[in-house]
């Protein structure tokens, strides 16, 4: 057993030699350049880990590469790692001028989650060169070196390809403890404390524990939730709806930076007994206009959120889904449009009626809840109860 153990042990190296080398490759043909890489609207701790350490690495190739972003950092954990490992992004501003950069990285998103940059990317001519995620495939953009895998978190295959060789780590390394300290924050939240981890994670965190420094992580991650957050958490528990062991809140209006409080409050909700599944929404109100915004959580594994969401919310006019997700997360978001906006506070809340209503008759009617008799039809209970 030990045997064959080891062979498939060999064979997994062997291909990722190849990718090792591939990714060499792709960089050592882009030598000089100046590339940038592409963050998710919102990015969590995995995104700006990643970024992080494409940027770290990208200069052992003489490339220089700006990380860039579209939304808000709003979560205090995202904030405090920006701050405190100072690693620099900058933020998207409508109509910027990328024609300067050379080709476009995505790292922890294929550009669905980033659709206004890869668009000015496409306008200004700028190619797009390498994908490292571990969301679902996607087929938006046509990368010279891609690797999209279903793991843990896109920190994960970073911190394999440092192991395999393309950055040397140093302990006394002031940067370096600084990457691996980011590296660690991102498979520990994408991987929800190692819960949802797989043995590529863990692999990872062993080797990422010789380099991280343990006290700026306990820093981070020990950062107190904002009063709004609170509020907002403390909203979405008095409006939720419990039905089929799914809790489903519609919190209504908020502001752009407090957007993070959705995940934490479906976070928080999917922690109550008997609930094995959270889904918190709300209309995000900023300079862009509105936003429904939603995030689901869920502990049952036989519940894929990526489909769930895709399923439930479909595409928009182009084609392209509201959302997706990944192992036991998912988000969605769709334009108010037409709608945003008005004065009135009867109109606001005509509106939050309408949008709330019709996300709830979606889920409900996905999960086979039948409001008016408040009792799931008798086809479904027999499953959906006896994993949770
Ligand atoms: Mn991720």
């Amino acid at each position: 057993m030990a045997k064959q153990n080891s062979a498939s042990n060999e064979t997994a190296k062997t291909k990722d030699k190849n990718k090792v080398a591939e990714f060499k490759g792709v960089l050592e043909a882009h030598k000089g350049e100046h590339h940038v890489i592409v963050l998710q609207k919102y990015p969590d701790p995995d995104a700006i880990a990643s970024a992080f350490a494409h940027q770290v690495i990208c200069r052992n190739y003489d490339i220089e590469a700006d990380i860039l972003y579209t939304g808000r950092i709003s979560h205090q954990q995202n904030k405090a790692l920006v701050n405190l490992l100072k690693i620099s992004l900058t933020r998207y501003t409508k109509g910027q001028d990328l024609s300067g950069y050379k080709g476009a990285v995505f790292v922890d998103t294929q550009g669905g989650t980033a659709r206004e940059v890869v668009k000015s990317l496409e306008a200004d001519g700028v190619p797009a060169l390498i994908i490292i995620d571990h969301h679902e495939p996607l087929d938006i953009l046509c990368p010279e070196f891609s690797d999209i895998r279903r793991i843990g978190a896109a920190a994960t295959i970073y911190t394999q390809y440092i192991e395999s060789g393309l950055l040397k780590m140093k302990s006394g390394d002031e940067e370096h403890v600084k990457l691996a300290t980011a590296l660690m924050h991102g498979i520990l939240t994408d991987t929800n404390g190692f819960l949802r981890a797989g043995p590529e994670d863990f692999q990872a965190a062993a080797f990422l524990s010789r380099y991280h420094d343990l006290e700026t992580l306990e820093y981070i991650m020990e950062q107190e939730r904002s009063k709004k957050t609170m509020e907002i958490i403390s909203k979405s528990l008095s409006k939720r709806v419990v039905a089929e062991s799914f809790s489903i809140a519609g919190i209504g209006y908020l502001k752009t930076n407090d957007r993070d409080a959705i995940p934490q409050a479906a976070d928080f909700l999917v922690t109550e007994e008997n609930v094995h599944t959270a889904i918190v929404f709300g209309i995000v109100t900023g300079e862009e206009g509105e936003f429904l915004v939603g995030s689901l959580r869920t502990t049952k594994i036989s519940l894929d959120p990526d489909e769930f969401i895709k399923d439930v919310f479909g595409r928009d006019s182009q084609g392209k889904f509201f959302g997706g997700g990944k192992v036991s997360a998912g988000g969605f978001q769709m334009p108010i449009g037409f709608l945003s906006g008005g004065e009135s506070q009867e109109y606001q809340n005509l509106k939050w009626q309408t949008f709330d209503a019709k996300i709830k008759e979606r889920i409900f009617s996905k999960i086979g809840y039948d409001k008016k008799n408040g009792f799931e039809s008798d086809s479904s209970s027999s499953d959906s109860d006896s994993q949770a």
